[in-house]
Order: structure tokens, then C-alpha cells, then sequence
């Protein structure tokens, strides 16, 4: 028997995001039906609602999301009903050529995340004869969604549902770009380039695996004054003034890492961050929404410096996921600390405003069922 359920939907690139009533069918086989406690306000889906990422539309927004699930359809083995969970954007079949070698969040299985379709061509919110694609065949602005079983992650009862969500997306996404696709050693003098939902967690996870400088540029000054609170040593308004600091306190060295997590990519903070790192540094690409590298190859030859590009920080989630959630109950990770503001579901335009303007870490959705 399908339900009804409320969700956040995006009709056409552009237009805000519409609270509607969808219908929603039953799991088919390896699917999963979750209700959905809380949702992360990731800027991705405002990059897909403003069009700057392409996405099939309508489509249903989030995908940083946990939730309990409901209902199972035939075959499903990771999780039962009861089970809490939160999301993978990406999900992780475990058999491709990626999941076997240990690299998950490039699984095969995530070719629909744009779409929103299921493999079998369908879909599973649907209004008036329309399909509605869930965003990353997800759709966690939604109290309810059913999803594939590779998508969800088993965590324990006791976490909350708004931390959970975060560590969907934005938590592994910055944190795995300072020590997995950054690769981040201790000692080293690492430089974030924004400090949102996901640089915070870049800070985070750079100061766990022992970096000596953890240097944040950030435009905006609620943002330079939390830092600190998750490890960065050193803070700047402009990437002129990080590089007078960095030049100085490695003896003209510069850095071993830049780390690029600001909320619109653009040309200037590439060439920023290539220009702040030294002979071997790395500049790890997080961020999206727009922007081209127009250096001179020589800026990397000459330094042997290296840009490498990052999707989920490059954590493979059923590995990484886990063990956030143990390093935020060992105290190890602040996952509290990143929630500025809950909204309700009906606020989420504002949420995002919000967002925009600069004046949370992450914005989180409660559902209200
Ligand atoms: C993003 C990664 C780049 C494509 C859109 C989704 N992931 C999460 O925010
Ligand atoms: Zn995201």
C-alpha cells in the first residue's frame, strides 16, 4: 500500500523549494522505506535548486538525512525494521570494481544520483501522473522516502537523528578531505578555504590527524570565531593575509595542504589555494558550483604540486561512516557544535537563506510526522 508524504520539492532550476503532498510507493525488492527524523541542509541541494548542478527535475531535495526504517521490501539483508539509520550519498553496493578496492564512494551504483531513478527506469514519489525523482535517489526533505538498501547506514539507537544526518554528507565530506583524499600527516601546515558544513569537518579532521597549523580564510567572522572550536589554530579573512602568515611561519616553505570547501567554487580560490601550497603540497578540490583552473602549468611542475579532486572527501562510507560516529562518542568529533538552527520542514527557503547569508555552520530539518 503506497502513503502519502510531505517533502520539500524543486519543479524547475530556479524556482524555491515547494512544500507538496507526494505519494509514495511500497519498497520493491532491496529497497528500504524510512521515516525520516531530521535532514541536513547541504548547499548541494541549493546548487541543484538554482540550477548551477544539472539534476532531472521534479525532483524531491536532500540527502543528508536519518531516520528510522519502516518497512522492507524482498531480499534486504543490511538493515530490518526498527533499524535506525542515516544516508550515503553515494550508495555502496560492495561488488563493484571501486567498492572492492576500497574506494565506495565511487561505487558504480551511484550512476542515478542526478536522475533520481531507481535501476529498474522508476521512480518512487509520484503527484498527479508525475514521477519525482529523489535527489541522490534519496530525497530526505521528505518525512518519508523508500530507498535502496546500499544507501543506508545502520547507526546506533542512542544517536540523535540531526547529528546523524550530518554525518550523510557534510561531516565525511569535510573530514575525509583533510585526511583521506588530502591525506593529511602530522606536523603539516594545512589551509582551509571556507568554513561551512563541510569545511568545519575538513578542520576537524586536519586537527585529528595531528596537522601543526590548521589555518581557516573565511570572509565571514561568526565563522573565523567557531573555528577554533574545532581545531583551527589560525584564522584570516582573505587568502592574502593566510599567505603573509603561512609564508612567514614556515620559513617560506608554504603549505602541505589546501583544502578548498567554500560554498560556490570560483577561479580565485583555485589559483589562491595553488599559490599557498609549496614543493609537493596538494590542493584537494571539495567544493562545486562553478569555477576553471587557469594556472600556468608550470605552477604545478615547477613545485610538483598536485590538484586532486574529492567526492565524499573520498570515504568509503560503510567504513568511514561508523567510524565518525565512534569518534563523535569518544568525544573525538564535534558533531553537536555544527548545528547552528533547526527549521521545520515549511522553513526550509529560509533555512537556505540563511545558509546564504552566511549565518549557519549547517542548518538541520526536523520532520514533524
Ligand atoms: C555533491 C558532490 C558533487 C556533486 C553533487 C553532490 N555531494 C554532496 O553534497
Ligand atoms: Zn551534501
Amino acid at each position: 500500500m503506497s502513503i502519502t508524504t510531505r517533502a520539500a520539492v524543486c519543479r524547475k532550476p530556479g524556482q524555491p523549494w515547494e512544500i507538496t503532498e507526494l505519494e509514495l510507493d511500497d519498497p520493491k525488492a532491496n529497497e528500504v522505506r524510512v521515516k525520516f527524523h531530521a535532514a541536513g541542509l547541504c548547499h548541494s541541494d541549493d546548487h541543484i535548486q538554482k540550477g548551477d548542478a544539472p539534476m532531472r527535475m521534479p525532483v524531491v531535495g536532500g540527502h543528508e538525512g536519518a531516520g528510522v526504517v519502516e518497512s522492507v521490501g524482498p531480499g534486504v539483508t543490511r538493515v530490518k525494521p526498527g533499524d535506525h539509520v542515516t544516508c550515503s550519498f553515494i550508495p555502496a553496493c560492495g561488488k563493484c570494481r571501486y567498492c572492492a578496492t576500497g574506494q565506495q564512494q565511487l561505487c558504480d551504483f551511484g550512476l542515478n544520483a542526478a536522475i533520481g531513478v531507481f535501476p529498474d527506469g522508476t521512480f518512487r514519489f509520484h503527484s498527479g501522473g508525475d514521477d519525482f525523482g529523489g535527489l541522490c535517489v534519496l530525497g530526505t526533505f521528505s518525512q518519508y522516502a523508500v530507498v535502496h538498501e546500499y544507501s543506508v547506514i545502520k547507526i546506533p539507537d542512542e544517536i540523535g537523528f540531526d547529528v546523524a544526518a550530518l554525518v550523510a554528507c557534510g561531516v565525511p565530506t569535510g573530514w575525509g578531505s583533510a585526511v583521506r583524499a588530502g591525506g593529511v600527516r602530522a606536523g603539516e601546515t594545512v589551509v582551509i578555504f571556507g568554513m561551512g558544513g563541510v569545511g568545519v569537518n575538513a578542520v576537524q579532521g586536519a586537527s585529528l590527524a595531528g596537522a601543526k597549523n590548521v589555518v581557516v580564510v573565511d570572509p565571514v567572522k561568526f565563522k573565523r570565531e567557531m573555528a577554533p572550536v574545532f581545531g583551527a589554530t589560525h584564522t584570516f579573512a582573505s587568502a592574502d593575509e593566510a599567505f603573509e602568515f603561512v609564508r612567514e611561519t614556515t620559513w617560506g616553505e608554504l603549505a602541505d595542504h589546501a583544502i578548498i570547501t567554500v560554498g560556490v567554487l570560483h577561479d580565485q580560490v583555485i589559483a589562491d589555494a595553488i599559490k599557498i601550497t609549496g614543493k609537493c603540497g596538494q590542493v584537494t578540490i571539495t567544493a562545486v558550483g562553478g569555477g576553471w583552473i587557469n594556472e600556468n602549468p608550470g605552477m604545478l611542475i615547477g613545485f610538483q604540486r598536485r590538484i586532486q579532486g574529492s567526492i565524499y572527501g573520498g570515504c568509503s562510507p560503510l567504513v568511514d561512516v561508523p567510524r565518525l560516529i565512534g569518534l563523535y562518542q569518544s568525544g573525538d568529533l564535534k558533531l553537536d557544535e555544527l548545528i547552528t538552527r533547526r527549521y521545520k520542514l515549511d522553513e526550509v527557503n529560509e533555512g537556505y537563506q540563511d545558509m546564504l547569508d552566511g549565518k549557519n555552520i549547517r542548518g538541520v530539518i526536523m520532520h514533524e510526522h
